[in-house]
Order: C-alpha cells, then sequence, then structure tokens
C-alpha cells in the first residue's frame, strides 16, 4: 500500500505552533508539543515491551494522555485496541482476551477498577510517563495498508467483533470528510463523543491530518458543550441524537453565534420533529449516515440540502460509493457501501467477515432508499439492532446474560421507543422458579454495563415464536 509521511511529525513541522487540543480550562497543546509528548511516550511503551505489532488496550476517558498514547502507537507500528470505559470487567475481558491484547494502558483513575482484567501488564498513563524510555528507531512514514485501531462493535450473535481499521481507513475518512464539509483556517472541532468510539477517534486524527484544534471534553456535558458553542469558537461539534435534544432545551429562545458552521449529527436515526426543530433555531444540524465499519460517517447531507431533503443522510463522501441491494421491485433494500475508509473486516473473525462483503461492497444490514437525486433515506437499521444514546446493544446479548440465570426459562429482549434515549432495551421473562426483578437486576449488572440493562422487565407465561421456534422479537412489544 502507499507510504506517506508520519502524520504527526509532518503537521509538527509544517505548524508546530498551532493549537492541536484545547481543554475546558483554556490550557493548549501545540502541535510540536503534542508529537515530542507522543515520541518521548512511544519509547516509554517500548521500554514496557510493546514493539511493532503488538496489541495493547486503552481504557480511558477523554483526556490528552489518551491521545499522546493514541499517537505514541502509531510511532511504534502497535495497534490500539479501544475500549469502552461503560463496560463491566465480564464486557471488557471478551474484548482483551479476544483482540489478543498483551498490555492494557489506562486513565489513572480507572487503574483501580482494572484489576480484574484478564492482561498480564496493566498501566497507568502515569505509570508509563514514569518509565525511563528505550532508545528504539520511531516510524516516520506510515504504510497506509497497516492497521492502527481496532474497535468492538456489537454482533447479532451476542459477541461483541473487533473492526480493524488501518491508517488508510483514518486517512480516507478524513479527506472524505473535508471534502464535504470544506476546511477552514478557524475551524475548531470540539468532541464531546467518546475518543473509545470511531466517533471520537476520527476526530482526533482528522486534526493531526487537517491542522486544526480539537476542543476536548472529558465526557459529555449540557452546559459545558452550550458554553463552548457560545464563547470558544467552535466551528463543528459531533453529536448523537440525544445531545441534539438537551442542547435545544438549553438554549431555549436564545441562537447560536454565526461561528458555529456544523453540527454534525451520527450514530443513529435522527426523528424528523427534532430535524425540524433544529431547522427553525437555524441549528446548521449536519445528518450522516456511517458506522464503526466505516471508520466515521460515509454519507452526510448538508444544510443546504436539509432544508429539502429533511429525514435523509444525503449522498456518499467523495471516495465513497452506495448503492442499494434490491431484492424485490420496491425502491427499499440493504445498503452496500464502498470506499478506501471501509474496513478491510473483522479480527480473527472469517466467518463474519465472509458475510460482511458482497464482490467488495460493505453489506451494512442497514435498509434504505434513494430517492430519485441520489440522497439516501435510511428507513430500518441492522436486524434487532437497539440504538440507546448513541450506544448500541443487540437483544441476544441480553437474552444470553439472562438465560444464564438458573431460575429463569426464557427470554426475550425488544427495543422501546424512548423520549430520552431514543430506544431502550425491555425483557420478558418466563420464570424457571421463583425470582424477583431485584434478583434479575443483581445478576445482570456484573455482567452488563449499564446502559444495556433492561429499562423494564416484566415476567410472561410464554415467548411468541415463529413456525420454526425461533423467538418473534418484533411480537414481544404487543405482551405487555
Ligand atoms: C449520551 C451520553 C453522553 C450519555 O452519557 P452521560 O450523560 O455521560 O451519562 P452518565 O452521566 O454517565 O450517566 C447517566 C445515566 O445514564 C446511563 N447512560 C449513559 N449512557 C447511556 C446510554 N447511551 N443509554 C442509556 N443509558 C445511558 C448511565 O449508565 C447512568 O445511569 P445511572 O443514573 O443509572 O447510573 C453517552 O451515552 C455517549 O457518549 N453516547 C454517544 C456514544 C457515541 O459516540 N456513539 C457513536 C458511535 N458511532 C460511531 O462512532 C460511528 C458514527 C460516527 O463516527 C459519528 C457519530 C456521531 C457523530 C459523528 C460521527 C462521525 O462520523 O464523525
Ligand atoms: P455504530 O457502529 O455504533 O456507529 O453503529 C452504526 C449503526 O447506527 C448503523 O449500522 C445504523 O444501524 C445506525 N445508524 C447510523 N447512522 C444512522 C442514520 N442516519 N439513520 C439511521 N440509523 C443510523
Ligand atoms: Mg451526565
Ligand atoms: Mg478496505
Ligand atoms: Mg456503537
Amino acid at each position: 500500500a502507499e507510504v506517506i509521511p508520519h502524520w504527526l511529525t509532518k503537521q509538527a513541522d509544517l505548524s508546530p505552533e498551532a493549537i492541536a487540543m484545547e481543554l475546558e480550562d483554556g490550557s493548549t497543546v501545540t502541535f510540536k508539543i503534542l508529537k515530542e509528548k507522543s515520541q518521548r511516550f512511544a519509547k516509554q511503551l517500548a521500554q514496557r515491551g510493546v514493539s511493532e505489532g503488538s496489541h495493547v488496550g486503552i481504557l480511558s476517558t477523554n483526556q490528552i494522555p489518551m491521545i499522546v498514547a493514541i499517537h505514541a502507537l502509531s510511532y511504534l507500528g502497535a495497534v490500539g485496541v479501544l475500549l469502552n470505559t461503560r463496560l463491566t470487567a465480564e464486557e471488557l475481558n471478551y474484548q482483551v482476551t479476544d483482540a489478543e491484547v498483551s498490555i492494557l494502558i489506562t486513565a489513572d483513575h480507572l487503574k483501580e477498577s482494572c484489576q480484574t482484567l484478564n492482561v498480564n501488564h496493566i498501566q497507568s498513563f502515569s505509570d508509563i510517563e514514569a518509565q525511563p524510555g528505550k532508545e528504539v528507531t520511531l516510524k516516520s512514514e506510515l504504510d497506509l495498508g497497516n492497521t492502527f485501531t481496532i474497535i468492538y462493535t456489537s454482533g447479532t450473535t451476542g459477541f461483541p467483533k473487533g473492526v480493524l481499521h488501518t491508517y488508510g481507513n483514518h486517512w480516507w475518512s478524513a479527506i472524505g470528510s473535508a471534502l464535504n464539509l470544506g476546511l477552514n483556517k478557524d475551524d475548531k472541532w470540539l468532541i464531546p463523543l467518546p475518543i473509545f468510539h470511531v466517533s471520537g477517534l476520527s476526530t482526533s486524527i482528522k486534526s493531526v491530518i487537517y491542522g486544526m484544534p480539537v476542543y476536548l471534553l472529558e465526557k459529555f456535558d449540557t452546559e459545558a458543550v452550550h458554553q463552548a458553542i457560545i464563547n470558544k469558537g467552535i466551528t463543528i461539534v459531533s453529536v448523537v441524537t440525544m445531545m441534539v435534544q438537551r442542547l435545544m432545551d438549553r438554549l431555549g429562545d436564545e441562537s447560536y453565534p454565526k461561528t458555529l458552521r456544523c453540527m454534525l449529527l451520527g450514530g443513529g436515526p435522527a426523528p424528523k420533529p427534532m430535524l425540524e426543530r433544529a431547522k427553525e433555531k437555524k441549528i446548521p444540524v449536519f445528518q450522516s449516515y456511517g458506522m464503526t465499519e466505516t471508520a466515521s460517517q460515509i454519507v452526510t447531507l448538508g444544510p443546504k440540502d436539509a432544508l429539502e431533503k429533511i429525514g435523509s443522510a444525503g449522498k456518499p463522501l467523495f471516495p465513497a460509493q452506495l448503492k442499494i441491494e434490491q431484492t424485490t421491485d420496491e425502491l427499499v433494500g440493504e445498503i452496500l457501501v464502498k470506499g478506501p475508509m471501509v474496513t478491510n473486516g473483522y479480527f480473527k473473525n472469517e466467518d463474519a467477515n465472509s458475510k460482511l462483503f458482497d464482490n467488495g461492497w460493505l453489506a451494512t444490514g442497514d435498509v434504505g432508499y434513494l430517492d430519485d437525486e441520489g440522497f439516501l433515506y435510511v428507513v430500518d437499521r441492522r436486524k434487532d439492532l437497539i440504538i440507546s444514546g448513541g450506544e448500541n446493544i443487540y437483544p441476544s446479548e441480553i437474552e444470553s446474560v439472562l438465560s444464564g440465570m438458573e431460575q429463569i426459562r426464557e427470554v426475550g429482549v425488544a427495543g422501546k421507543t424512548d423520549n430520552v434515549w431514543g430506544q431502550v432495551p425491555i425483557a420478558y421473562v418466563v420464570k424457571h422458579k421463583e425470582v424477583t426483578v431485584e434478583a434479575i437486576y443483581t445478576y445482570a449488572e456484573k455482567r452488563l454495563a449499564k446502559y444495556k440493562l433492561p429499562k423494564e422487565i416484566h415476567f410472561v407465561e410464554g415467548i411468541p415464536r415463529n413456525a420454526s421456534n425461533k423467538l418473534v422479537r418484533s411480537k414481544l412489544i404487543d405482551l405487555y
């Protein structure tokens, strides 16, 4: 594959004094400093045995050392496995084992909670920073064909799959996004989304490729985002639906300054009434469609078209292609995408990989149609996928956990519309022995991230099944 100069070294050379990162307290880091910190961290990681091809777990909330650690891996040719801080130890253990993580680097405040993880070496950012550093040759180039990151995504089977991202996937994602959104000299991109998702990660990589500052929030907070947009010259902010709703409530009758040119909305469906309300308030919402497998948005709708095409996710980015796999004469069918930002597959998962591609086209599992001008409308998500506040949940994940309880004979889980989160999981349980709702929660809390816990648990006599004895989730909601 093509080789390019190391992107952070290059940017530090082109614009050493430009701001790479800005924090809420006003402190900043330049590209020169970011490069120096990352190179030092790389040598310290090398001292701990990290080398080319090592799989390094990263478990952190958004903070400068996390971004430094990610760039440090690129100087060694090591692979970052980005872990969701909301997961339980049991869920994390599945991922670190599956991804063959040899060392886990974590935020200082999370180290204590990592003690039960199945990784031999667990080090906080401060532990690594205290290392002397080993004199190793750092990469001066990046091979676009090499793997840089792995991010797990929930799977229909109940087990998450590790999406591989090459440098090329991230590079082309950044280029495609810039060709679509444009790039201004004064751009400053606010990241309230976690860097352990590709939504946050991709923005921190765009920063280095564009020479653009990111305004980093440790975690989403309505007031902090509101204040940053009003007072800190934010031009672009990435959000999920639930955040747009909270921000609009906070905004009330006021309006945002002209400096805000793009509110990039992704990660799930956007309800039409919300888009209409945003339009009234003149908030420049860009709807988008993308997934972990496409290294961030692959289809985007700018505000110019938003007026006429409300509800559409837009057109594919310049380097990307999209088509609808029509199985009948209807316009609606599975969405297929292709492009250099699309993953080559899941780590060590030939079974899933063989189903992922159809002649080089990634079969998303999502369902949609194109209007006569080529604008995409997403009408249904991948089979059974529940999206709560931008986090994905598969009913099978919850079902397999709950059915592990000996008092439970059968369980079915379905998504229910929710005003705050978009959708939430609801569980229908057939008892085998006496059990209380409290006991079920106690059991589930140890095994499932909080956002996956069913918001309601109902005891029922039986679970709807079809003629071949398969669970019919669409009929579950009618049970109660
Ligand atoms: C929405 C968020 C911020 C909510 O978390 P918050 O406010 O921090 O909650 P907490 O204060 O921690 O907890 C409050 C209670 O709520 C529970 N909870 C937390 N999150 C959820 C949730 N999602 N669903 C249900 N419940 C939740 C907590 O457990 C707690 O409970 P109690 O009170 O009982 O203790 C947070 O969920 C969040 O950050 N969501 C967004 C995640 C995200 O980034 N998703 C996108 C993933 N997709 C991609 O990366 C690909 C698409 C993409 O790249 C993209 C996406 C969006 C925008 C742009 C792009 C792009 O293309 O660049
Ligand atoms: P994730 O990889 O966690 O971002 O999840 C990606 C999934 O979110 C996609 O496969 C879709 O099911 C859903 N999704 C993303 N964008 C949209 C959209 N604009 N409308 C409806 N669903 C979406
Ligand atoms: Mg909160
Ligand atoms: Mg590819
Ligand atoms: Mg997700």
